[in-house]
């Protein structure tokens, strides 16, 4: 039997495999009336074929996609449609046009031109699609595939993922672009291509992303969660325990990546390639060979093998201990260890220059404590839940690593703010056996661990005591309620529909 990952996206004709036959059936078939509805209104022609990806909620394993370690995520019911219709190369409409179902997001128009370069200094809502047209184009260059002359398309776009909120919203709308491009000119490629191709995709946004996103949105399975592997990406399913259920809750601080990507995440991103390199270099690499070797923590464990007879473990963790000072580095400390100053050591990118005129100082050993630390809960979580210990202890021992990955986060490697601090204290106090921080954090929404039978209660009790207040203040509208707050069961990827 084929791999889930090789295999293409699914094409459908009807809703029901992806929405099931409930009310989220009745939802999604007045979502897709809607935008048949408005693309002929806005442009004249009914679309060819629409494309679909989740949202996803990450269980376990922050920031450490990026470098190149096990993620533990689920995807959501909330979701980006995209509705497309290709122009025939006769027609005179050559550029792209994206609209939206939401009227603040006004229509955008870009030229058909594969090579355009994204306006990191100008953000707009629509960059994100053409960040998957540059990808698709690409990806089809480098691997032979012939597409033809580009074409004007016209777009609509529906996004349930509420945005800034961690819950990946980005990658929803990147990969139902990617894939959506992808349905218009009638080709379609294997799950785990896709997923490689969309993450290469969203980083012309400027952000120096992990696959984490992008990989459970495209190749999710309704009814589990998935510990996605990196180089090369697979996803292995992972049964929920019984008797849990992962509520997620929005701390209403939004995070707005894209435009904070100096300091927040693409810091971390070259505060986590300096520490690498750093310690390859204390492990016994020469300063030359380890800059160009050398890009991501995962990179540097095959030396603490080789080095443990020396440092009495092969743990990179304690390599951390023992080779990175805890009080941060200043660039000119750095550069005498790698006798090269650091915009020649990050190759000169431009998002990592923008990260080195921001910072002041580097936390290596945090950061790097961090990940090493993270990267074992993964797998600690994986093996809890594949255990024989009964659900009661389960579900206490997924809690525990919840509320460890949290603590991690926020002290070691301050992605955290004040209101999910609030927030994850909050779920904590009124039951919830872990709740942590999910995504990018830096604002967005915690996920917390609660057994079935009090969800109600605890919903009720999280809306008396983180919510009200913020209602009363009309920071959210009282009948909005149930969109920053909801209980959560694992969705299906990625899927395309004609009808
Ligand atoms: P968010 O901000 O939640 O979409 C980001 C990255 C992930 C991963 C997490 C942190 C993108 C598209 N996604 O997620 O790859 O690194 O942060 O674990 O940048
Ligand atoms: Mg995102």
């Amino acid at each position: 039997m084929a791999k889930h990952e090789d295999l293409p996206i699914p094409v459908f004709s009807s809703l029901e495999p992806v929405y099931g036959d409930g009310s989220q059936l009745e939802e999604a078939q007045l979502r897709f009336d809607h935008l048949r509805a408005k693309f002929l209104e806005i442009f004249g022609h009914p679309p060819d074929v629409f494309a679909r990806s989740p949202g996803r909620v990450n269980l376990i394993g922050e920031h450490i996609d990026y470098e190149g370690y096990s993620v533990l995520p689920m995807a959501i019911r909330q979701d980006t449609i995209v509705a497309i219709r290709k122009h025939d190369s006769r027609e005179a409409q050559k550029s792209l046009r994206i609209a939206n179902v939401e009227e603040k997001y006004t229509m955008c128009t870009y030229p058909a031109d594969p090579d355009q370069e994204v306006d990191l200094k100008n953000h707009r809502w629509g960059h994100y699609f053409i960040c998957g047209y540059k990808g698709f184009y690409e990806y089809a260059k480098s691997k032979g595939i012939n597409i033809g002359e580009p074409v004007g398309l016209d777009v609509i776009v529906d996004g349930t993922v509420p945005t800034g909120s961690g819950l990946s919203s980005s990658a929803a709308f990147v990969c139902s672009s990617t894939i959506a491009i992808m349905a218009a000119i009638e080709a379609n490629f294997p799950k785990k291509e896709i997923a490689q191709l969309t993450c290469e995709c969203e980083r012309h946004i400027g952000t120096q992303s992990g696959g984490m996103d992008q990989a459970i949105s495209v190749m999710a399975k309704s009814g589990f969660a998935e510990l996605i592997d990196f180089n090369p990406i697979r996803a292995t399913d992972v049964q929920l325990p019984a008797g849990g259920t992962f509520v997620i809750a929005h701390s209403l601080a939004e995070s707005q990546k894209a435009v904070t990507a100096a300091t927040n995440y693409n810091n971390r991103v070259v505060e986590c390639r300096l520490a690498a390199i750093v310690l390859a270099i204390k492990l016994g690499m020469k300063p030359q060979e380890a800059i160009t070797k050398v890009k991501t923590l995962s990179d540097v464990e095959e030396l603490c093998v080789s080095f443990a007879s020396s440092h009495g473990s092969s743990d990179p963790a304690v390599a951390v201990k023992e080779f990175l000072k805890e009080e941060p580095y200043g660039a000119e400390d750095i550069e005498k260890i790698t006798e090269e100053d650091l915009p020649s050591v990050l190759g000169h990118s431009p998002t990592s220059l923008d990260v080195l005129k921001a910072a002041k100082h580097f936390k290596l050993h945090q950061r790097a404590s961090h990940v090493y630390s993270e990267a074992k809960r993964v797998y600690a979580f994986k093996d809890t839940v594949s255990s024989k210990l009964s659900d009661e202890d389960m579900l206490k021992k997924l809690g525990d690593l919840m509320n460890e990955s949290h603590y991690s986060c926020s002290v070691l490697y301050e992605c955290s703010c004040p209101e999910l601090e609030e927030l994850v204290k909050i779920c904590r106090e009124n039951g919830a056996l872990g709740a942590r921080l999910t995504g990018a954090g830096w604002g967005g929404c915690a996920v917390a661990l609660v057994k079935e039978n009090i969800v109600p209660q605890f919903i009720l009790n999280l809306k008396e005591s983180f919510y009200q207040s913020r209602i009363d203040k009309g920071l959210i509208n009282k009948n909005d309620f149930g969109l920053y707050v909801f209980a959560s069961k694992p969705s299906s990827g990625a899927a395309i529909f004609k009808f």
